[in-house]
């Protein structure tokens, strides 16, 4: 019988997408877009603020195709103040306009497979993530299977670990292109782990999922949610989105 892994728990983590409804939008008179936009920068001004002071950290990108048009990613020292966060959102007059198509809770987790030791520099800048200003992001979930003779959680710690290990020697030279985070949500949402990769570079997303793919770990355990891709929305794109 399998035993669980040691991990260590930083900020918890909440992933939004909303689809935005451009009609109405459309009919929003000019003041009325004046003051969402500028609501909603003041927003994403205080979510600056809590990054810059390290209490937190956030993402917020343009999504591509149906799934949704925005991604917010925020991370917090709790779920009562990702509450809030979430509430302070809703209340923005370009809410009005925005249908949440996915979310997902959870909190950022590194686990004992790999790492000796749990309180170093490394691991700390994994729970509490400076998540970079990259110009590109992809999100999705993963879980781990459990069927018949493919069930993760019934296998022995050391094969886990041997796979968890052959994971981060494929994962580790992706780190000089892209940032990936882990969070975990088991016992908070519906799957069992989130996955962030950002990169100024979106086909190394494509490349380093590929290459995954022939893991053990994921090619007979791993189970995926839908996946979300988007571009940063800078200043520019600000413009561009809500005008
Ligand atoms: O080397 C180490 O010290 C850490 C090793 C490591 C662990 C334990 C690690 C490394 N990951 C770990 C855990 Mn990961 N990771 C993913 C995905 O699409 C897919 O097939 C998988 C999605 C990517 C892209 C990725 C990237 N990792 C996990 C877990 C929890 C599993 C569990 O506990 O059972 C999941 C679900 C997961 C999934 N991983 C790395 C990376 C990269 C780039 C690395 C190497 C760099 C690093 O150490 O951060």
């Amino acid at each position: 019988m399998g035993k669980a892994i040691p991990t260590v728990e930083g900020w918890h983590s909440q992933h939004m997408v909303f689809s935005m409804d451009f009609s109405a939008w459309n009919c929003f008179e000019a003041a009325e877009k004046e003051k969402a936009r500028a609501e909603l920068k003041a927003f994403l001004a205080e979510l600056e603020s809590m990054h810059q002071a390290k209490e937190g950290s956030y993402a917020f990108y343009d999504v591509n195709g149906y799934k949704g048009d925005l991604l917010l990613w925020i991370l917090a020292p709790s779920l009562d103040e990702l509450a809030k966060w979430e509430r302070k959102f809703r209340r923005l007059t370009i809410a009005s306009v925005l249908v949440q198509t996915y979310s997902y809770t959870s909190v950022t987790e590194v686990s004992a497979y790999v790492k000796a030791k749990l309180d170093v520099p490394e691991v700390d800048a994994k729970l509490y993530p400076c998540v970079p200003k990259d110009k590109y992001i992809c999100f999705y979930n993963m879980t781990k299977k459990r069927e018949g003779n493919d069930n993760w959680f019934m296998l022995p710690q050391e094969e886990r670990g041997r796979m968890m290990r052959e994971h981060g020697i494929t994962g580790r030279p992706y780190l000089e292109i892209l940032s990936e985070f882990t969070t975990g949500g088991v016992g908070l949402d519906d799957w069992e782990w989130g996955v962030t990769i950002l990169s100024d570079d979106d086909i190394q997303f494509k490349k380093i999922v590929y290459d995954m793919r022939f893991e053990e770990a994921s090619a007979r355990y791993g189970i995926f949610s839908d996946f979300y891709v988007g571009t940063i929305i800078d200043d520019a794109r600000f413009e561009e989105i809500f005008q």
